[in-house]
């Protein structure tokens, strides 16, 4: 399995969140850290949001600087969560003229990425959902963003849309909470003609959603559904996007076992949150972690981690699990 890296240009930012409103780090030119991101050993490539990242007004910049650091463009993300417009929802928004300007985002999204040769569009729906009982016609919701995401993968029917799933946050209640639930939306398009549309799995994501992730891509990769993925952890509820097996050890083990087992062709990507950290360092120890991981199941031999699966036996298991430790 080849193995390519990529990593959130916001990953390099000034890392705004809610405690800290005004960033860890001053905020720097995107050019300055795509330059940084050069420099990062075995990253391959970037992801950008629109229109925060990347825009039209800088698309040009941005395409110049990858090329002087020899990075690809992986992924856009429209933003359709961090902003007051989407408060009451964007791609399902009940509003019209909200939804109008989500879809309408999400297509520019598209140009952009056209334009800098990025294959995927990852969608967050953190808005798409609820906040209150009796307040929300559900029909009506599900009708608004099925409809929304179909328009959205018409419109670029090269483009991998790659549904991020996760179950709270912002909004109280999101439709697409669980690997499960984005497969029924996936699956409807399917009914309807649409082919382009899957999931980008961030396994901290998956973690809220209670799911071990090795059988969640496994289920996704049964609808070759899987698109991207986007590699980190968790310790318990909040997601803060920490090293990838930096807390799940052994589920990020069996995970790539999986990866390798379904022939998952995309890329590794990194989601990670350095707060304090320097971003480079976290980007380089989150990329020799999964190096580190692949390399002691290589050396344990892809026959014989097969076998013991096989054998379905839980003896066994404790034995594989301490060969790795060696
Ligand atoms: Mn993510």
């Amino acid at each position: 399995m080849e193995i390519r890296f990529s990593t959130g240009i916001w990953v390099f930012g000034a890392g705004v969140e809610r405690f800290a409103p005004t960033g860890y780090k001053p905020a720097r030119p995107i050019v300055e850290l795509i330059k940084e991101a050069g420099r990062v050993e075995g990253l391959q490539g970037l992801e950008f949001h629109y229109p925060t990242e990347v825009n039209e007004e800088n698309v040009k910049q941005v395409k110049d600087a990858l090329s002087t650091a020899n990075l690809k463009a992986v992924a856009i993300a429209p933003v359709l969560s961090q902003e007051a417009q989407w408060a009451r929802g964007a791609l399902s928004a009940l509003d019209e003229s909200t939804r109008r300007r989500a879809v309408e985002r999400c297509k520019k999204a598209i140009d952009i990425a056209r334009e800098l040769g990025a294959e995927i569009l990852i969608i967050w729906p953190g808005r798409e959902g609820f906040d209150f009982p009796f307040t929300t016609d559900y029909r009506k919701l599900w009708n608004n963003y099925v409809s929304s995401i179909k328009e959205v993968a018409e419109y670029g029917p090269e483009i991998k849309v790659a549904l991020e799933y996760k179950i709270e946050d912002p909004s109280s209640y999101l439709l697409h909470g669980s690997a499960a639930r984005a497969l029924t939306t996936i699956l409807e398009l399917r009914m309807q003609g649409i082919k382009n549309v899957g999931i980008n799995v961030e396994f901290a994501h998956a973690k809220l959603a209670k799911e071990y992730v090795p059988e969640a891509i496994v289920l996704i990769s049964r609808y070759n559904a899987l698109y991207h993925l986007h590699l980190n952890d968790i310790f318990t509820e909040v997601d803060l996007d920490l090293f990838p097996a930096s807390v799940h050890l052994l589920e990020f083990a069996e995970l790539l076992y999986w990866l390798k087992e379904t022939n998952y062709s995309g890329w590794f990507g990194l989601d990670l949150f350095p707060r304090y950290l320097d971003a480079a360092e976290m980007v380089r120890q989150s990329i020799e972690n999964v190096r580190a991981i692949y390399r002691a199941l290589e050396s344990i031999g892809w026959e014989r981690i097969r076998k013991v699966i096989d054998s379905n036996n839980p003896i066994e298991a404790q034995k594989l699990i301490r060969e790795l430790l060696r």
